[in-house]
């Protein structure tokens, strides 16, 4: 068939590594992802799917992202990005498991011309792929790999180089609506710039902002774009005072070494380096920029932090309180989507005190985003940072139509506009995200202080067990109970129960090999101690970890 002899060629200087012990390669909640030295003949077929979702989806441009995130610098991962910028479609995450997996060229054209017959593909139709990817040295070669397929497969492309995986996101959103009324922005990095400097100008309306903030980018793509990002903010209209620091790109093997939004959440303390500065508020990007978390070192209490949970109550309850102004109450939905990491005390003030519905899912953003859609305004946020705040046509029309009859309704329906521009709409984006915050702090004059003051967490840990077979693990209940191995969740309960307020749950990672086990008590100690009794269970039932 179509370009059998071309893929054959191609596939054939782009091998892929037969796993250990037979395993198989798995699109998992980010892809595919693991040591870069395994992923070139994986990124390689990663580009025939994406030809095959593009020539699928009526050759809309689909997008490529080279990334592993918060991951060590030797890892590497690629993952494809649908056309309004979302995650790719579930039902076709098998399919790029089965063309990845398969064990020769032969099988994979065999494979790649089935799934085309099967998918009532046109192969001769115009397909599109772009792609970016982050710091990582690695990047760079299987950028060719993904290169050489989109060429055997006659696809259009283009490579945005390096970026921040919701950059990506906006681009794929920003080619497919271009010239469109919905169109998302002007298609390039710049136009992303452009698009968020101008929100965050209109969002802000001359408040000020309290003092200046230090962001610490692991090292990652994060630091030059932010920098990038910066020089597009009007210094007249704005005072908006950034210390950029661990921005160092050149050196890989510092990327998210004891710093980022991983470290912090997980630490749960300041990245050592540069010295933390009592006082000053305090932001962290993971390695792609699409996870943030805020903090300050206080100088009577130490450290506290401010997750994904944070940002969400503090989102939901700043939208809220506009929609409210806006007369528009009774007319759009919100609601707040979480995981079963989010902090009990976050779900109970939203529940309570923001009177607002809460949704938990499993983890990953793609279930998230995906309930989050049901809503007018739906706030979805990981506790580890990754989140954004998703507005429905409906939504966006009424900031628009609405006729104000007061000044002070008109104010809350232009900032709700404005935030609809400010939030990225196709994924969690850190960079956003954090201009979200700042101009909520703006908004109300609040210091981190004043917004830690909101509830009081529940103290809790995270912890990582590495066995010698994650796949055990089986969750049901949006991953709060497991429901294999047989007798595990049993043990966990009567652990649970010797603490007051207590809870706790352990999942097979999805991105990396290894169970996580969280856990939350009344007091510190508690949950260090929980925590520790349901890593052993896991230990026990989790198979040799040699
Ligand atoms: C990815 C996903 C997130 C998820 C995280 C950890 O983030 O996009 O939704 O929370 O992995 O997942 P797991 O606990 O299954 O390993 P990132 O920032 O690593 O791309």
């Amino acid at each position: 068939a179509h370009h059998d002899e071309r893929i054959l060629a191609a596939a054939q200087k782009h091998a892929i590594v037969p796993l250990e012990q037979g395993q198989l390669y798995k699109y998992g909640t980010a892809g595919f992802r693991m040591k870069a030295d395994l992923l070139d003949g994986v990124t390689f077929r990663v580009g025939l799917l994406a030809s095959l979702r593009s020539r699928k989806l009526n050759s809309q441009t689909i997008g490529v992202m080279i990334t592993a995130s918060h991951n060590p610098a030797v890892d590497n991962g690629v993952k494809i990005v649908d056309p309004m910028g979302e995650m790719l479609e579930q039902d076709w995450e098998h399919l790029a498991t089965n063309l990845v997996n398969a064990p020769t060229p032969e099988d994979l054209v065999q494979y790649y011309n089935q799934l085309a017959t099967d998918l009532k593909i046109d192969l001769s139709a115009p397909a599109k792929v772009i792609y970016g990817r982050d710091t990582r040295p690695s990047g760079h070669t299987l950028v060719a790999a993904l290169a050489a397929a989109l060429e055997a497969t006659e696809t259009e492309q283009v490579d945005y180089k390096i970026l921040t995986t919701p950059q990506l996101h906006y681009l794929v959103r920003a080619t497919n609506t271009e010239g469109t009324p919905t169109s998302y922005g002007e298609v390039s990095e710049v136009g992303y710039y452009k698009k968020m400097a101008d929100a965050f100008v209109r969002a802000l309306k001359g408040r000020r902002i309290n003092g200046p903030l230090i962001v610490d980018c692991a090292n990652g793509v994060g630091g030059p774009k932010l920098a990038e990002f910066l020089k597009h903010v009007p210094q007249d209209k704005v005072n908006f005072e950034v210390k950029i620091v661990n921005d160092d790109v050149l050196r890989p093997e510092v990327l998210n070494l004891e710093s980022g939004a991983d470290f912090v959440k997980t630490k749960q303390r300041a990245p050592p380096k540069p010295a933390p500065q009592p006082g000053v508020r305090s932001c962290s990007l993971d390695g792609d920029a699409d996870r943030l978390i805020y903090y300050w070192i206080d100088p009577d209490t130490g450290f506290f932090m401010l997750d994904g949970d944070r940002i969400s109550s503090l989102a939901a309850s700043f939208i809220g309180d506009l929609v409210e102004s806006a007369g528009l109450k009774d007319e759009l939905r919100i609601g707040v989507v979480q995981t079963a990491y989010a902090n009990g005390a976050s779900t109970n003030y939203i529940r309570s005190h923001l009177k607002l519905p809460v949704m938990c899912t499993p983890t990953g953003v793609k279930h998230l985003h995906h309930v989050a859609q049901s809503f007018d305004i739906g706030v979805y946020f990981e506790a580890n940072g990754h989140g954004t705040v998703l507005f429905s046509p409906d939504a966006l029309r009424a900031f628009k139509t609405t006729e104000p009859q007061s000044p002070a309704q008109q104010d809350a329906l232009t900032t709700l506009a404005a935030l609809s521009d400010l939030i990225n709409q196709t994924v969690g984006d850190a960079i956003s995200d954090m201009l979200l915050v700042e101009v909520i702090l703006a908004h109300k004059n609040w210091s981190l202080r004043d917004w830690a003051m909101t509830y009081n967490d529940l103290p809790n840990r995270l912890v990582r067990v590495v066995v010698g077979n994650k796949d055990l693990f089986q969750t049901t209940d949006a991953e709060r109970r497991l429901s294999h191995p047989e007798g595990a969740q049993e043990q966990i309960d009567a652990a649970v129960k010797k603490y007051k307020d207590a809870r706790a749950f352990a999942r097979a990672s999805g991105t990396e090999n290894a169970c996580r086990v969280y856990a939350e008590a009344a007091t510190n100690s508690e949950a260090i101690e929980l925590a520790k009794q349901v890593a052993q269970i896991i230990e026990r039932f989790g198979g040799n970890s040699q």
